[in-house]
């Protein structure tokens, strides 16, 4: 056993507000479901929806004229919506889709930057009963093929900045009926049959409330998760999730009314949307968006002037907030920030040590998956964290570590991180996989595909990955996905594609090339293999390490073995070898 760092909390009285979770063993014993479900929706009145329960259910309330979004732009444009601004406008929306003759459950995708608008369209859509997909705005033609071609969207909302990686595409997207324009900048842009400007189209529907028909049950919006094999598979959930994120945003989070909530996730991501639209709003707190990406000093300076209080970040951006150097932080105020959470990959010790000198505050590590929908173990407020330790369960969430006959194994012991299904935010299908998502589900658990151990006080730390899915910066990428991408390079023959540790982002994206007869090996070819890739799938898609190879090592079915290419890499026994070619 590891010695253990732990950091102990201070009395409630010590705390800038009282958190929600003073008692977690005792809201552990009595959580139950349908009571979080009572504190949102009332059956004899309410449509079950969650843009109802984000947005139009606070518009009844003192909240109506809260701010519920702060927006600043990449040009220092700032813009701020309340919650009656948004009802409005996703009231626009959806009376727009309904006069566009879009149906209830047709998949509407919204592939625009961290703009306002893109909010509003995936609430207008949710609102309006459509089944919403968010995209990286990062992404290439062929990501973006993927996930459209597999969930037969009908709808994509994008701008003049992006529409020319759809185009690219959109021949071989047969379901794709309409491309709402954002013009936001106003450049100038002539629509062709198949658009609509957004402008435009918001400004002819009414913004008379549209009433949510949409159940429990029905799905409401699906994000594309990578696997080992096949291409990204749609994970897709419903209204119902709501209650998850809604206590997780509350007791995991510590969201509080008068909280500025920033989360600095993309809605590509799911943390974007769990806890970038619907854990902070279901609460009702205010939430800043911002348009750009990551720099160290803009981030301090974002804190310093919205006064955010709560953070919800990620282990990869706190790295580099700490690669930027101590006295950068010094240089702001960032006495308003109260509780830090972190997600996406394992939060280093080191991490938290340098958050408490930094903010004066530990960073609290929380664990979930997109096929999880909500934190399922995290660090709260009040328990004792343990340096390097994901946390506890969830009040609601049964955790467990089993063998490969679903027994839970000893104290200590490495096994298969599992949860007990079902529960709200539990994720109901892979899109057009009913095979996959089954196999998901054995002897009564769902296994997560990490590997993880539990101490004797019930913390559950984390081990690795059971499969070769790759988290690079807290994306997780499928080695497939970048092989595909490779070998549509005229000059590769075949690609094998590995996680390379790394200390900033984790993992690296390494691959290995063999070059079809004519090419040969070079500094430019590589580079050039690079980009391509980059512009086809995405920036953080791309391998940032390429070694040119004569051949690739092969199962005797053919498959790349890439566990072999990752031994070889890291200097590590090669193991089994008996499935190797010849
Ligand atoms: C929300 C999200 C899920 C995978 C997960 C695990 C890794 C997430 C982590 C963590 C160690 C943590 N992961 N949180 N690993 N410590 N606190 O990240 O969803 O993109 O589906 O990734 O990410 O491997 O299985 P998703």
């Amino acid at each position: 056993m590891r010695p253990t760092r732990v950091i102990k909390k201070p009395p409630v009285t010590k705390f800038k507000t009282t958190p929600n979770l003073t008692n977690y063993p005792l809201l552990y014993s009595k959580l139950k479901w349908p009571q979080i479900e009572r504190e949102l929706y009332n059956a004899a009145k309410d449509p079950y929806n969650l843009a109802h329960f984000c947005i139009d259910r606070h518009c009844t309330s003192s909240r109506k004229n809260k701010a519920a979004l702060f927006w600043e732009g990449t040009d220092a444009r700032r813009e701020v919506y309340t919650f009656y601004d948004l009802y409005r406008q996703t009231n626009r929306f959806a009376n727009a889709l309904k006069s566009q003759g879009v149906r209830k459950g047709d998949r509407v995708f919204v592939f625009l930057d961290r703009i306002p608008e893109l909010y509003i369209s995936l609430f207008g859509g949710l609102k309006y009963g459509a089944v919403v997909g968010p995209l990286f705005s990062a992404f290439g033609p062929d990501a973006i093929w993927d996930r459209l071609y597999d969930s037969g969207a009908k709808v994509v909302v994008t701008s003049p900045e992006l529409v020319g990686r759809l185009d690219e595409v959109r021949s071989k997207l047969p379901a794709l009926k309409k491309v709402i324009i954002v013009n936001k900048k106003h450049r100038p842009f002539e629509l062709r049959s198949h658009e609509i400007s957004y402008e435009d189209m918001m400004r002819k529907s009414p913004e008379t409330y549209f009433k949510p028909h949409t159940s429990k049950s029905d799905f409401s919006i699906m994000h594309y998760t990578s696997g080992t094999t096949g291409k990204p598979k749609g994970a897709a959930h419903v209204h119902g999730s709501i209650s998850c994120q809604y206590a997780t945003a509350k007791y995991a989070l510590d969201l509080q009314e008068n909280d500025i909530y920033w989360c600095t996730a993309d809605p590509g991501w799911v943390t974007g949307t769990s806890y970038g639209m619907f854990g902070p709003w279901s609460n009702g707190i205010s939430m800043l968006v911002y348009e750009g990406s990551f720099n160290a000093e803009k981030w301090y300076h974002l804190i310093e002037q919205y006064r955010v209080t709560a953070w919800y970040t990620a282990p990869t951006a706190i790295r580099m907030l700490m690669k930027a150097g101590d006295d950068v932080p010094k240089k702001y105020d960032l006495s308003s920030l109260r509780h830090i959470t972190s997600v996406g990959e394992p939060l280093n010790p080191e991490a938290i040590v340098w958050g408490l000198k930094a903010f004066g505050l530990a960073i609290h590590d929380t664990w979930w998956q997109t096929e999880t929908g909500a934190i399922m173990i995290a660090n709260y407020p009040t328990l004792p964290i343990k340096l390097g330790s994901m946390g506890k369960p969830f009040p609601g969430i049964r955790a467990a570590v089993i063998d490969k006959n679903g027994r839970e194994v000893a104290h200590e012991t490495e096994g298969d991180l599992a949860l007990k299904p079902p529960w709200p935010s539990m994720f109901k299908i892979y899109w057009n996989k009913d095979d996959l998502y089954r196999s998901k589900f054995q002897k009564g658990w769902y296994v997560t595909g990490d590997r993880a151990w539990m101490d004797k006080e019930g913390y559950f730390w984390f081990v690795g990955r059971a499969d070769d899915v790759i988290n690079t910066a807290g994306h997780l990428v499928g080695p497939f996905e970048v092989e595909s991408a490779l070998i549509e390079h005229p000059a590769v023959a075949e690609a094998g594609v590995i996680g390379k540790p790394d200390p900033e982002r984790m993992e690296i994206i390494k691959a290995f090339v063999s070059l079809k007869a004519g090419y040969t090996c070079s500094t430019a070819l590589a580079e050039e293999i690079k980009k391509f890739v980059r512009t086809r799938l995405a920036a953080h898609a791309y391998p940032r390490e390429i070694d040119f190879v004569d051949s690739l090592p092969k199962t005797r079915s053919g498959k790349i073995m890439r566990r072999l290419l990752k031994a070889r890499e890291l200097g590590l026994p090669i193991g089994d070898t008996s499935t190797l070619e010849e």
